[in-house]
């Protein structure tokens, strides 16, 4: 009896002492954003914080926090390891008053010193308006040599509106190690994952040896990537480095809208999928990108066990023919390819099926190439358009009188264009990433309706 009361009354304290400290902790965080600046001054805001890390430390879920220009470093190398899921928004002014990160750029610099941010944990982070630089995962203690500028494993993270470049997975010259996504990399992502709006640039996923997926990978990762440039990124120097630009590996990946330019791999100079069933390309412009193995533009791979099959809907995939590699659309393994609507442009192969491949391509628009299909595996090309698709400019827009106009299929077009413009624009759907706003080839005779009375 005396035990039992002894028991209640230490209960009952330890109850008090849990209310006491929930409400101290509550006490002690103000409700609203949490605040960072280089010099510790956010104006009339607090709590202000120097250091990103410590601010996320205190930070609660679905907390904002929000960060002042200024480059921000930290002795750890990492400037931001994340496991609640937050929102960290960098481009803001001193004072809190204005958000534009072109006008007051936010840099998280990990001086190459370990990747820039870390995301970790069952959350759904955002991370909005940096410019993500100086990662290098090769000395990490976890997921080494993967995703310099930022690694998400089982997290559905939403990263947008960032500059991402000059990152580096693995420095390893050694023959063994591997690098994975000098950019990003994602692990484990789901469908609700959102890679939308950066740029993706010059990273490389190994400097040393082989590497995979210069600006991004995808493992296991359902993401949709959209809206992104990606440029100028490097898979690896050995010649079983891939995917210059993006690597896709076990991921039923949609990609929409993105710019793929200027990027360079040994296979897969713009793009290397392996293993993935479905992926969706729609409206991505792929071009100038090189390899000096296969591929410049899209390498497609699949296991007779494990086969990859693919969507190409209303791309533009050109000029990738600066190395050895110069196909436009590389389909090996087993693989199997649905094409609707692509223009492709100025290769040695424009769409090149190997043996045990079956490729569909409908409404392609054929220019430049030395051979517009080839190859040992099955290759079916129906509705073929031809003529130079009169581009633009660097952007791959189309001109007024492209032969691209208005001769792609409505069955799968996307609704809008690369740049958001409505598709279907005069009448018909346009073969590309653009649908030109400005045609008027779309005449309708419209007599006069006469009523009479008899
Ligand atoms: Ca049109
Ligand atoms: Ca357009």
């Amino acid at each position: 009896m005396r035990s039992r009361t002894l028991t209640s009354l230490l209960t009952t304290i330890f109850l008090v002492l849990l209310v006491a400290a929930t409400l101290a902790t509550r006490v002690t965080r103000a409700s609203g954003p949490l605040y960072v600046s280089t010099d510790g001054f956010c104006g009339e805001n607090i709590p202000c914080y120097t250091n990103v890390q410590v601010a996320l430390n205190a930070a609660l879920p679905f907390d904002e926090i929000l960060v002042a220009t200024g480059t921000y470093t930290d002795t750890a190398g990492t400037v931001a390891e994340i496991t609640e899921t937050i929102t960290l928004q960098g481009g803001w002014n001193a004072d809190f008053t204005a958000c534009d990160p072109e006008a007051y750029p936010t840099t998280l610099d990990a001086q190459g010193q370990g990747r820039v941010v870390y995301i970790y944990g069952d959350i759904s982070p955002t991370i909005d308006g940096f410019i993500i630089t100086g990662g290098n995962a090769d000395a990490e203690a976890h997921y080494r040599r993967q995703g310099g500028g930022i690694y998400s494993t089982g997290a559905d993270p939403v990263i947008q509106n960032n500059v991402i470049t000059d990152n580096i997975a693995s420095t390893s010259t050694s023959a063994s190690d591997f690098g994975f996504g000098g950019g990003l990399y994602l692990y484990d992502a789901s469908a609700s994952a959102l890679v939308s709006g950066n740029q993706i640039l010059s990273n490389t996923a190994s400097t040393g040896y082989t590497g995979y997926g210069g600006g991004l990978y995808l493992h296991h990762s359902d993401a949709t990537v959209s809206g992104n440039t990606i440029s100028g990124n490097t898979a690896g120097i050995a010649p079983n480095s891939e995917g210059g630009g993006v690597m896709l590996n076990y991921s039923n990946a949609t990609l929409d809208g993105n710019r793929i330019i200027t990027n360079t791999a040994p296979g897969g100079g713009g793009l290397n999928v392996v293993t993935s069933a479905p992926f969706t390309l729609t409206n991505n412009v792929i071009a100038q990108n090189r390899a000096d193995g296969v591929a410049g533009g899209i390498r497609v791979w699949g296991s007779v066990g494990l086969p990859t099959s693919g969507a190409l809907i209303n791309n533009t995939i050109a000029q990738n023919n600066l190395g050895s590699g110069d196909e436009g659309v590389y389909a090996t393994g087993t693989t199997t390819l649905t094409l609707t609507n692509n223009i492709v442009v100025s290769h040695t192969y424009g769409i090149l099926a190997a043996s045990d491949t079956t490729v569909m391509a409908d409404y392609t628009l054929f220019y430049g190439n030395t051979n517009d299909t080839a190859g040992g595996g099955s290759i079916n090309s129906t509705h073929e358009v031809s003529g130079d698709p009169l581009f633009a400019d660097p952007e791959y827009h189309i001109q007024v009188n492209s032969p691209a106009i208005n001769k792609g299929t409505f069955s799968g077009a996307p609704a809008t264009d690369f740049e958001g413009d409505p598709r279907p624009h005069d009448c018909f759907v346009d073969i590309g990433a653009d649908e030109n706003t400005a045609s008027d080839q779309c005449k309708r005779v419209y007599l006069p309706l006469i009523l009479k009375n008899y």
